[in-house]
């Protein structure tokens, strides 16, 4: 065989390999409700007859492992989890554009896709909130927190649970909505006085609110929809939208740059915009408002209209500088001051 024939072979199979890898498999990493995760995987493998392997991380976790992976990744897709670090994604390289129609989605979802040029979509919305278990509370005779600022009195040391920034994209969307608040230098001042009365900082964003639903802790900050789904499953768990307004996330899913699955992965993207899987997420008590303007807002959702949202700034608080700074300012002033 001439040289130049081979040659020509072996970037054949190399092109093969890398673009037109089997349509059937996808790797999925995904960042919502385990739960939620597993019945988006059972009913899309069903669906299209595509094999998929699924691993739940959190936001930050996520972010840092699709970093490490640039230009031989193993995942796929990115679906769920807050928005910042997908637009911290999609800003440093790191996915690409679906091509997939967002005609349907309503105008938050679309801001997802014009942030990010087209590598990320939003897929659902929830709002940050306090959550207290109510029998615990009135054992210790406190007092419901109703405002941020409240979280700082000494009087629930050691009873607030909140995650790290680090990992968790609640606990990040938190430090932006502080800073974005009370402007940096006070909302510094008031995460590490709240960090007095913080009995742990976990990995992922939903563990304080279980954690409280179970009686280990008295209040949680995360996302109001997680305490509506321990509220439903019966707990004595009170969500509260603080008083001086709060942030909020828009999940999205993105595709990985360099994936060997586009298509598959392209089908996913598809999938998970549909009002049919949207739906879905109801059924596992994940209660954010869906992105498609056809989906069905669950009657458990909190209502995003009655809530004082800030005017969140996703394009500043979704970049890879932003991000670095406030989490090493975090690291050194807030975390050292939790008992
Ligand atoms: O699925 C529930 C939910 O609250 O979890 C996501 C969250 O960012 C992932 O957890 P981490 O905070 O641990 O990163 C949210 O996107 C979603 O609404």
């Amino acid at each position: 065989m001439k040289i130049t024939t081979a040659l020509g072979t072996l970037a054949f199979a190399a092109f093969l390999a890398t673009n037109l890898a089997s349509a059937d498999e996808l790797n999925v990493i995904c960042s919502s409700e385990q739960d939620h995760c597993d019945l988006l995987v059972r009913t899309f493998e069903d669906k299209t007859g595509i094999d998929v392997a699924m691993v739940r991380k959190s936001t930050g976790e996520t972010l840092a492992q699709i970093r490490a992976e640039a230009g031989n990744p193993k995942v796929d897709v990115w679906y769920g989890g807050t928005g910042d670090p997908h637009i911290i994604a999609a800003g440093e390289g790191l996915t690409r554009k679906s091509g997939v129609n967002t005609d349907d989605l309503l105008g938050w979802a679309k801001n997802m896709v014009d942030i990010t040029d087209g590598r990320s979509i939003g897929i659902y919305a929830g709002a940050l909130g306090i959550g207290y278990n109510s029998e615990l509370l009135a054992q210790k005779g406190l007092k419901p927190p109703l405002c941020w600022r409240d979280l700082a009195d000494p009087s629930y040391a050691g009873e607030i649970q909140v995650a790290n920034p680090n990992s968790s994209g609640t606990a990040y969307t938190e430090l932006a909505t502080f800073v974005q608040l009370f402007g940096e230098e006070e909302g510094f001042k008031l995460l590490k006085k709240i960090g007095k009365n913080v009995n742990q900082y976990t990995k992922s964003g939903s563990a304080p609110t279980k954690a409280a639903a179970r009686g280990e802790t008295t209040i949680a900050i995360s996302f109001i929809h997680g305490m509506v789904k321990q509220a439903v499953a019966g707990f004595p768990i009170v969500a509260v939208s603080p008083c001086e307004g709060t942030g909020y996330e828009v999940g999205a899913v993105s595709i990985i740059k360099g994936t060997k699955n586009f298509q598959a992965a392209q089908k996913w993207v598809e999938y998970v915009l549909t009002p049919d899987a949207q739906a879905l997420a109801a059924q596992v008590g994940s209660f954010q408002v869906p992105s498609n303007s056809n989906s069905k807002m669950p009657p458990e959702a909190p209502d995003l209209t009655t809530i004082k949202l800030i005017d969140y700034d996703f394009a500043t608080y979704g970049s890879s500088e932003t991000r670095k700074r406030l989490l090493n300012r975090w690291d050194k002033d807030v975390k050292p001051a939790s008992k």
